[in-house]
């Protein structure tokens, strides 16, 4: 059991980080900090504290608009920004149309780090996902051990849960993998991907997995558009809960996830989601596999979408 866990951002996905990691005991204690008056991240965490009897748990829950609440964290969660929600003419802003609010923001969350817990393993939500992580990377100046961006995991479970959907199984026996970008261009690994050790063609048409993967890509999208406010939380705050257990319990556990690619897959110097192991010490190896000349093709478009995306960063004069 970790003895701190800190989270930057007490909104939708970090409420619900907060609970996880209450209710599966990952840590001794959370700091949670939201700039959202009056002091939102302490009311939340007074009212998740005053729940624990009930489940029995005994953890540390302190909120604040102070960063010193995250002080000493061995794991800080970034999840501070701005989600995408429909604007009043019903269309949807492109994750990199709040670039330049949410540059700021990190530029705030990577003091903060610095400040209270320079030697945490960061782990980073906030979109754009690839454009954040590198930002972080940029002013951290951290060993890209310990900077880690989640969305992969996300975007795998995605595919995972329409693929049993249509295959009529339970997703217990989907494996599925999502590389790339945490963007349009964001690749679903058909060659990856099998139901109980099958390959998925054989229970699924290319036609249908074609559908599948498009949905997957605009999944994101799909849920804004239905809820209208917000944009998808429960599914990213598990997502971010398994990666914090792999790292917890030191599973060595092989998850995609957007780190630093130092000539793996023969990219260097961006962060990409590719297969890691994740373990106490955060990403510990780049796992390589090899891709259908069809998903190098996509893959090698999805790196190019980060490669435009992370020069934006660099142009951008906050
Ligand atoms: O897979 C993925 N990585 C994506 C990530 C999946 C879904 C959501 N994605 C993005 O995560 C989303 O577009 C946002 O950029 C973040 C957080 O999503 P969430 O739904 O939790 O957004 P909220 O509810 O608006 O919460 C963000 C909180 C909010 O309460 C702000 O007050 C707070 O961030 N915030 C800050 N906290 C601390 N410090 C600073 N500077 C700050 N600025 C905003």
């Amino acid at each position: 059991m970790l003895t701190k866990i800190g989270i930057i951002g007490g909104g939708n996905i970090g409420g619900v980080i907060v609970q996880e990691i209450a209710k599966r005991r990952l840590s001794r204690s959370i700091g949670l900090v939201d700039v959202k008056p009056p002091d939102m991240a302490m009311g939340k965490c007074l009212d998740i504290a005053e729940g624990i009897p009930v489940i029995n748990t005994d953890i540390t829950i302190n909120g604040s608009k102070s960063y010193e609440v995250i002080r000493d964290a061995q794991i800080v969660i970034n999840t501070a920004g701005v989600p995408r929600t429909v604007r009043p003419d019903g269309s949807i802003p492109t994750r990199d149309e709040l670039l330049a609010i949410n540059l700021q923001i990190t530029d705030t969350v990577a003091e903060a780090v610095l400040s209270y817990c320079p030697n945490a393993i960061v782990l980073s939500i906030a979109n754009p996902l690839d454009a954040i992580v590198f930002r972080l990377f940029q002013r951290l100046n951290i060993h890209r051990s310990r900077l880690i961006g989640m969305a992969g995991v996300l975007d795998s479970a995605r595919y995972r849960y329409f693929i049993a959907e249509a295959a009529g199984v339970s997703v217990e026996n989907v494996n599925a993998l999502v590389l790339g970008g945490h963007g349009d261009t964001m690749v679903p690994v058909r060659s990856c991907c099998q139901i109980s050790g099958i390959p998925v063609e054989e229970f699924l048409s290319a036609d249908l997995l074609d559908k599948i993967e498009d949905r997957v890509r605009n999944a994101g999208a799909e849920v804004v558009g239905l809820m209208g406010t917000g944009s998808a939380f429960v599914s990213p705050a598990w997502s971010a809960i398994e990666m914090i257990e792999a790292i917890a319990y030191d599973k060595k556990k092989i998850l995609p996830c957007c780190v630093l690619l130092e000539s793996e897959y023969g990219v260097n110097g961006y962060f990409v989601g590719v297969p890691v192991v994740l373990g106490a010490n955060g990403m510990e190896k780049v796992i390589e596999i090899k891709l259908a000349d069809v998903e190098k093709q996509a893959f090698d478009r999805s790196v190019e979408a980060v490669k435009k995306t992370v020069e934006e960063v660099r142009k951008a004069v906050i």
